[in-house]
């Protein structure tokens, strides 16, 4: 089966890859396609998701994969959730993103910088069928970022049980606790026993 992967981040398409390479499909990535960009206006991660995935299916005709993800951090009441990527500014960076979450939480002692990363993954299938898979990876906020592997807020995410930060874990350590790897299997469950009946 031809499946899409409906996301224009690298370092999702690299993890999301990695992950699925077990699985018998044949992974396509919008480079493959010319599909219109997607406004991400819903106001949960599962309507984002399916919002992006709904649209490249639609453009390309196949079955589509979808990823929305973020980071909420509870002592800012949930932010910046579906606003992760955009939490400093329209074309913000990950590095502008990090200062604005750092300073936001500044002062904060560490028992209270605990937040979650959530991950919704959404697969259109090419007759329309939708179905979200969500998971989360829950940790604490560091007071200072660490290591320059991942992407996105991985440097100032301590997973729970962990002394080092996303960053600083190799890809596959990271892939074994992260919210993309539990919702990943989600899927994977649901694709054995939908698709590989
Ligand atoms: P697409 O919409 O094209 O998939 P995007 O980067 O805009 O790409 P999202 O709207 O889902 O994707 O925003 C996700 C943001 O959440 C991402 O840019 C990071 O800032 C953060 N994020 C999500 N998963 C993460 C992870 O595993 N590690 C670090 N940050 C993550």
């Amino acid at each position: 089966m031809k499946i899409v992967l409906a996301t224009r981040n690298r370092k999702k398409i690299e993890e999301l890859r990695r992950m699925m390479s077990d699985l018998s499909l044949d992974i396509l990535t919008l480079d493959d396609f010319d599909c219109p960009e997607v406004m991400e206006d819903e106001d949960t991660f599962e309507g984002n998701a399916i919002k992006k995935a709904a649209a490249v299916s639609e453009c390309t005709g196949l079955a589509a994969v979808s990823d929305d993800s973020g980071l909420e951090v509870r002592a800012l009441g949930g932010l910046p959730g579906i606003y992760s990527a955009r939490y400093a500014g329209d074309n913000s960076s990950d590095e502008k993103n990090i200062k604005k979450l750092l300073a936001a939480m500044d002062k904060l002692p560490y028992e209270e910088r605990g937040a979650r990363f959530v991950c919704c993954i959404a697969l259109v299938l090419a007759d329309g069928s939708i179905k979200t898979f969500e998971a989360e990876a829950r940790g604490k906020i560091a007071i200072t970022p660490k290591g320059d592997s991942g992407f996105g807020y991985d440097p100032v995410f301590y997973p729970e049980g962990h002394d080092i930060t996303f960053a600083q874990m190799a890809p596959e350590l990271k892939d074994s606790m992260s919210h993309r790897r539990a919702a990943l299997e989600k899927l994977k469950m649901w694709l054995q026993k939908s698709l590989y009946k």
